[in-house]
This record gives C-alpha cells, structure tokens and sequence, in this order.
C-alpha cells in the first residue's frame, strides 16, 4: 500500500509524477502529494482528495521542477488529514536553522521504533508537524546530514526497524533523489538521454509510457539517482559498510492500467464482466495436464512432496480454501491453508516434504510474502505460487509459478482475480493427482473439458444479472446478512460475504450451514437475509435441512440454486435458479451472483465501489 514516485530530469517532471500517482492510487487513496525542487527550496502541494486534484493545485502554486517525488497514502499512522500526508519535510532546531525545510521524503511502510525516535528527535529540537511514523525518518535523516545525502540516507537506515521504502531529496542538493528499500517493493526506471532523467517507483506501471528500462531493488538496496547515473549500494552486514551493487536492467513491457471503462460503471462491474475472457487466457497455453506448466523441476518437487500448506490473505484465503477441497479429494494430498499473518507469528511443526503455496493477486502482499520467507527459513523450500503479476516479488522468490491471466485489476475488491487463481489451483490439483497417480486418463480429459468450457458456462451465469439488481434493492435496505454453503461451497459464502462487507458496508457473515443452530441461528429474524448458496451436490439434502431451520424462525432465504435443484421460490424463499450443476468447479460459477449482489448493493447505497473507504488494492504493509 502506499505509492511512491520519484524523479529527477532536465524536464518538470509534475506532470510525470502526477500520471504515476494516478495508476497508484489502487494502493492507497486516503491522500496524495508532490514535492520538488524550485527556486533553491522545498515546495508542496497535498491534498486528501483524489491525485487527479493535485495537477490543479500544482497549476495554481506554480509547483515545477526536475527533481521530485510524489506519494499516494494509506494511512496507518496518524488519520487521513492533510497534515498527515506525505511528502514530508523536515523541521529542525530553530526557526530560522539551516535545516528547517531542507528534507523532503515519502514513505511506504511502518517505522515501528517510530515512538523512541520521535522522543529522540523532540529532544534534539525537532518540531513535529504530523502523526506519521513517516515524519521521524524526514527529521533523522536531516540530523544526519552533512552535506552528503546519501551518507545521510545510509546512516538513517540502520536506525529504522520495520518496513519501508522511502524516496527522498535535499534542499542543497537539486539533482539528486536517493530511495531505499527493506520489505515494501521499488523499482529504479532508467530514463532516456534527451533529459538524462531516471525514476523510483512502487511499480513498474507507474512509469509505463515513461521508461521500460526497469530495475526491480532489492531487499536493503539504496539508490542514488542523478541526472544521466544512478548507483545501487546496500550494506555489508559484517563490515557495516555500504557497497556498490550491479542489478540488472530489464525491458518490462508494464500494462498503463489505465484501462477503459467502456459501457460500464466501474471498474468492478467491468472486472465481473471480463471473466470469461480473464478464465480463457488463463487457460490459454494449456494443451494438457503436466507438472511442467508450474515451471521446469515441478515434477521432481511433486515427486518428493507429501503435503500441501496454502498461505495467503483475504480473497487470495478463500481461493486457497476452496482449493484444500480439491487438493484432498483429487489428488489425495493432506492440505492446510493458513492466514499469512497467523502462520508467520506462531509455533508451526514444519514438514520439509511440504509444497508451500502462496496466492496473491498483486504478488507483493506483505504479509504473505513474510509467511513465505518464514516457512523457508524453517527448511520449507518447496515454493509454488498462483500470482497475476509475473515481474513480483512473490513469483521471483518462489521456485514455481503458475500466472493468472486476469489482466489488471483495478477495482479494490476483488473478482477476476479470485476466480482466475481458482482456476490456476484446479490445475496444480490435477497436475499433483497426476504425479501421485490418482488422475485417470478419462478423468483428466473430463476435467480438461469442463475447465475450457467454463468461460461459456461463467457467460451463462452472468447473463442472471437483472435478476440480481431486484434482489440487491432490498439488500440495499438491510444493514446484516448472514451467508451459508457447505463443503466445497463454504469458501464461497465466504468470499461473499467479504465482497458485501467491503463495498457495501453492510456487516456480513458466513457460516458453513451446519453450524447455524451453533449459535448464529439466533440472529435470524425476518430482518435478516439469509444467502445460500445451494449447489446440486452430495450436500444438498443436508442443506435443505439447514435451511427449513432459516425457514422456521422466519428467516428470508436468498437462494442460487442450480438448475437442476427443484429449489421453488415460495413465501420467505427466495431462488435465483443457476445453470445445472457444475460438478467439481461449481465454486467459480457459484461465486459469480455473489459479485453481483455486492456490486449492486453497493451501486444502490451510493458508496464509492472501484475505492472502499479505508482499504487499498495491494496490502503491502503488515
Ligand atoms: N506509515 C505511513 C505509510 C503508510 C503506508 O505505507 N501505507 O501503505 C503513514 O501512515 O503515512
């Protein structure tokens, strides 16, 4: 979360800058800001508004120079204020001392020893002027100054525990912005002669347009951008000292993101929309089930494995637990799935002979990135991922990788992504059936032909979209809803219920149906909707059962039924009626209405769908 640009040239570079922000702001959209060079000091514009505001702020201060960098924030420290933005400047002893306004920096990340250097910095005369842990690193870097940003920089770091990725310039020295990373993503973009201008930014698409000479930093690289040189250190543990690092330059063809809208209203509804496509081209170079589309050496690891552990958060969690499902009851391999920031944090008995499976949608998160170097540094150095983007951290730091090929997604809330990664985790199902020898030829070929028809199948489902915007009017009404699915359709109740949470901002829970009369039965009233999603499965008896109990205590029951049921709307029970069964992929075609429901309710509250308060796309802090 939180995005950062940085930049010097020849050029003004604002307009730059304010572009980048724009295809950042799916990290974090609480407020934005641009600081340069001019005139001999340090200028500003921040604004708690959205980035596209900034260009006229920019315009009227007359803010335009060579040398900047620009932050779009997710607030974890300090609230959304326009004090709290960030860049921040630092503010030293004295009014009138020569370090008063002479750093600017912005930050993605959390300084956790902000508290004792804050205290440190009071006492040295330093005046805060925001609640950020950001603002400590600002001041300390000016306290280490001498002349030498770099050596400031370089000095600073070590001080800091936590996260970060900062960019940073200096008042007295105008051509020149150093930015370093440990544990939050930054790229250098190597510019053109014409204005001998290089980059930093969070991602590569920020700069698309701009350059696609990219660099990916490494963990604990510092950059030295000027015009026409950079120059990559990062300290030697040992000796302390700082040295030189050759990083390779790579052509990376990053997508703009700055994808049309066509007819639709928002993103998330185009994103919904665009499954079939995102499904077929992710299943495009797929001629047949083999260990080979993880990568070369996947069948020499699937030989030697001999349990699954899924690690991953939010949507990404649900993907993985529908898979655990698939993985026990196709491939036969024992399977756990565990919340990255659960599993990283507690006493685990770690197996060797385990396959670790991070899921991530942006490939960055945080906290399943941690997980992932937390079950390596335990001797679990079995790495696969389902990721979407091919350049992340999380797809060079696993062994293999399956990429979906969702395309960006830009909406917050999840859609294409889910259902695309559930089609990556189907394949490593198969693939490990296969080398465990529990996948018939007949039943590859099946599964394979349901797998390609599945982007017609999902086309079906979504043409039930009127039907979904009746039953979203009265949704709109409530401020609770409960969700039901059993076995493999617990996952998707689950992610339904997540999707209506966090873009309508009505409380929803869910339950695998069985554990209704546990305890949450006593929420039912006629008050409180009831989705159910009811697919024509071995379970079905049993959740019909489940739902008389709803039924009884006069519950109104929202169903999607599949076709083949005999589900009958009647008083109290509602039916949106599916195509027929599914068999084992009936989550992907199950999870579809779900989206729907969400996104309409949503649409008739009025809130803000493509950005949810308080969230952001790509979670990169802890
Ligand atoms: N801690 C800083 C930066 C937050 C961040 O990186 N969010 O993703 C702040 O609160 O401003």
């Amino acid at each position: 979360m939180c995005g950062i640009v940085g930049a010097v040239s020849q050029r003004n570079i604002v307009p730059v800058l304010i572009e980048g922000l724009k295809r950042l702001e799916y990290r974090g959209y609480d407020s934005c800001g641009v600081a340069v060079h001019q005139d001999g000091m340090l200028r500003r514009v921040r604004s708690t508004s959205r980035v596209a505001e900034l260009t006229g702020l920019a315009a009227e201060d007359g803010v335009a120079s060579g040398t900047g960098i620009a932050h779009t924030r997710w607030a974890t420290h300090g609230a959304p204020a326009v004090h709290n933005a960030h860049p921040h400047f630092s503010q030293g002893p004295g009014a009138s001392s020569a370090s008063v306004g002479r750093i600017a920096l912005v930050h993605n990340g959390i300084i956790e020893n902000h508290d004792e250097l804050r205290a440190e910095l009071k006492q040295r005369g330093y005046v805060f002027s925001s609640q950020t842990d950001t603002e400590v690193i600002a001041h300390l870097v000016d306290h280490l100054y001498n002349g030498d940003l770099l050596e400031a920089v370089q000095q600073a770091l070590p001080r800091l525990k936590g996260a970060y990725a900062v960019a940073v310039f200096c008042r007295d020295e105008p051509h020149r912005v150093i930015a370093a990373r440990e544990g939050s993503p930054l790229v250098l973009g190597v510019g053109g002669a014409e204005y001998g201008e290089n980059f930093v930014a969070s991602d590569a698409m920020a700069l698309a347009g701009v350059t696609d000479q990219i660099c990916y930093l490494e963990e604990g690289d510092v950059v030295d951008l000027q015009l026409g040189r950079y120059w990559i250190s990062r300290r030697n543990a040992e000796t302390g000292r700082f040295e030189a690092q050759q990083r390779e330059v790579k052509t990376v063809h990053a997508h703009s993101g700055a994808a049309e809208l066509g007819p639709y209203r928002h993103y998330m509804q185009k994103e919904i929309f665009e499954q079939p496509v995102a499904i077929a081209n992710t299943l495009d170079a797929v001629n047949g089930i083999s260990p080979e589309l993880f990568g070369d050496g996947a069948y020499r690891i699937f030989k030697e494995i001999d349990s699954v552990l899924i690690l991953a958060c939010g949507t990404s969690y649900y993907s993985g637990s529908t898979a655990k499902y698939w993985l026990e009851s196709i491939a036969k391999i024992p399977t756990s799935v565990e919340i990255a920031s659960e599993y990283r944090y507690r006493d685990s008995v770690p197996n060797p002979r385990t396959l670790v499976v991070t899921i991530s949608q942006s490939g960055e998160t945080a906290d399943t990135l941690a997980a992932l170097k937390h079950a390596r540094a335990q001797g679990m150095t079995k790495t696969l991922t389902i990721c979407n983007v091919a350049t992340s951290a999380m797809v060079r730091e696993c062994e293999l990788a399956y990429i979906t090929r969702a395309g960006a997604e830009i909406g917050v809330a999840s859609t294409k992504a889910f259902t695309t990664q559930l089609v990556g985790l189907f394949l490593l199902t198969l693939a490990l059936a296969q080398t465990r020898g529990q996948l018939a030829e007949a039943d590859e070929a099946e599964h394979l032909k349901a797998l390609r028809h599945l982007p017609v199948a999902v086309q079906a489902v979504l043409a039930l979209e009127p039907q979904v915007i009746a039953w979203s009017e009265e949704f709109a009404r409530k401020e609770n809803a409960l969700f039901l699915g059993r076995g493999l359709h617990y996952p998707i109740a689950l992610e339904g219920a997540l999707k209506l949470k966090e873009i309508s901002y009505i409380h929803a829970e869910a339950y695998p149906a069985g554990e209704l009369k546990h305890g949450p039965l006593a929420l039912v009233t006629a008050e409180m909707p009831v989705v159910t999603v009811a697919p024509n499965d071995a379970l079905l008896e049993k959740l019909k059962s489940n739902m008389q109990e709803v039924r009884a205590r006069g519950g109104q029951l929202y169903v999607f039924a599949d076709g083949d049921t005999q589900i009958e709307s009647e008083p109290g029970l509602h039916v949106i009626r599916m195509p027929e069964h599914y068999g084992a992929l009936s989550p992907i075609l199950h999870v579809i209405p779900l989206q729907l429901l969400a996104y309409h309710t949503a649409c008739a509250r009025g809130t803000d769908v493509d950005k949810p308060r308080n969230l952001a796309k790509s979670v990169t802090v802890e």
